[in-house]
């Protein structure tokens, strides 16, 4: 066992190289849109991908009280989102989080997210064989770059 977790440590530490990444997984361009002073809800948006078949299983932050990792679709002209239980993630494929798809929800934020300002968030992975590891990830606050609209997106939970 012992030489079992050295063995891990050294993984994560040869992908130190890469931004954010443990042995199977790279997270990549991760961003949380900012908020006005008052909202209780972020989006936190990032490219993930896997070397082979896992699952985010949680998404733990500390400017936040619970992060959700949800789906968006259109319902007519209303966006209904919906809570995963998990996110699955395919080797060799990138999921994008982005607006008006799959993203981290945020909620019961503790303070204003302001742009620029770095939020570390944490996810909980779980392959086949049902090994959990985490990957610490910092986003980045800030407005997304394309000129797209995002606001008024998350008004339908
Ligand atoms: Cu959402």
């Amino acid at each position: 066992m012992k030489s079992y977790l050295t063995h891990g440590l050294v993984m994560i530490g040869m992908a130190g190289f890469a931004v954010f990444a443990h042995a199977d997984l790279k997270v990549s361009n991760a961003w949380v849109k900012p908020t006005v002073p008052g909202q209780p809800v972020a989006g936190a948006y990032m490219a993930l991908a896997s070397d082979k078949d896992m699952d985010v299983i949680e998404v733990l932050t500390p400017v936040a009280g619970k992060a959700e990792i949800h789906s968006m679709s259109m319902d007519g002209n209303i966006m209904r989102m919906k809570k995963l239980d998990r996110l699955q993630l395919k080797p060799g494929k990138v999921v994008e989080l982005k607006p008006g798809g799959f993203h981290i929800m945020l909620m019961e934020l503790n303070h204003q997210i302001k742009a620029g300002e770095v939020v570390p968030i944490r996810l909980v992975t779980q392959d086949k064989s049902g090994k959990k590891a985490t990957i610490s990830v910092n986003a980045i606050a800030a407005e997304p770059k394309t000129s797209e609209s995002t606001s008024g997106m998350h008004m339908h939970h």
